[in-house]
């Protein structure tokens, strides 16, 4: 795959197709669908569903060009030995993290909600990363896996813009990568946090990284 430049703000960026990864976070019945962590939290799980077309665009392209693809997936283990009292004792008891509910327990590792939907469900050779924080990086073994592949740049897409995708960036940010963050491929319960969670990316020259779409990565692949 080779060198090209891609349409983004605050300025175009030239990009190593062959040194790029697709992440693609959260995207999970959990945070998507009725009855998951979610709509616990009291949010219209409707307002992600914009980005799921946009994503399976770039994820076919990605596929069909032999990109890194990975998922990531927001959980705890059954026994909650991996999540922080403080970030389950939020909230109406019945509806926590751990907690019953239609799509199995909340936001519990191997249960149906914590799955990631189907539209956009990974295939043989993908990798798939389980993180208990919000940052993809913390906890996992997504640093090493992209250094061994010699990966500088990640197309970032997922949900929630504000919160993982937004801590993922910046966490990437800090370790080196370039992020490019496809906004129409991230949505947020606040269409507010979503225009502003790219705004804080692209800012100051990019401080955190850089915001694209969807379409301008096709462009870039040769697709459009
Ligand atoms: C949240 C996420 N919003 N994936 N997780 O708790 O953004």
């Amino acid at each position: 795959m080779p060198q090209t430049m891609i349409e983004a703000e605050p300025a175009k960026v030239k990009v190593d197709l062959g040194r790029s990864a697709l992440v693609i976070i959260d995207m999970q019945r959990d945070f998507l669908e009725l009855g998951g962590f979610g709509a616990a939290l009291g949010n219209d799980v409707s307002r992600l569903k914009a980005a799921v077309a946009p994503c399976q665009a770039v994820l076919a392209a990605a596929r069909a060009a032999g990109m890194f693809v990975i998922h990531t997936r927001e959980g705890h283990l059954p026994d909650l030995s991996d999540a922080p009292p403080l970030k389950i004792e939020r909230g109406d008891p019945r509806l926590r993290i751990g907690a019953p509910g239609p799509m199995g327990r909340i936001l519990i590792r191997g249960e149906p909600g914590h799955d990631i939907i189907p539209e956009l469900y990974p295939v043989a050779g993908e990798l798939v990363i389980d993180k208990p924080g919000k940052g993809a990086f913390y906890h996992t073994e997504l640093e090493s896996a992209l250094k061994r592949r010699n990966v500088e740049t990640l197309f970032v897409c997922g949900v929630t813009t504000e919160v993982c995708v937004n801590t993922t960036v910046r966490e990437g940010n800090d370790r080196g990568f370039r992020c490019i963050v496809l906004g129409d491929c991230c949505a947020s319960y606040f269409p507010e946090f979503h225009t502003m969670g790219l705004a804080m990316i692209k800012a100051q020259g990019g401080i955190f990284g850089w915001v694209s779409t969807s379409q301008a990565m096709l462009v870039a692949m040769g697709l459009h």
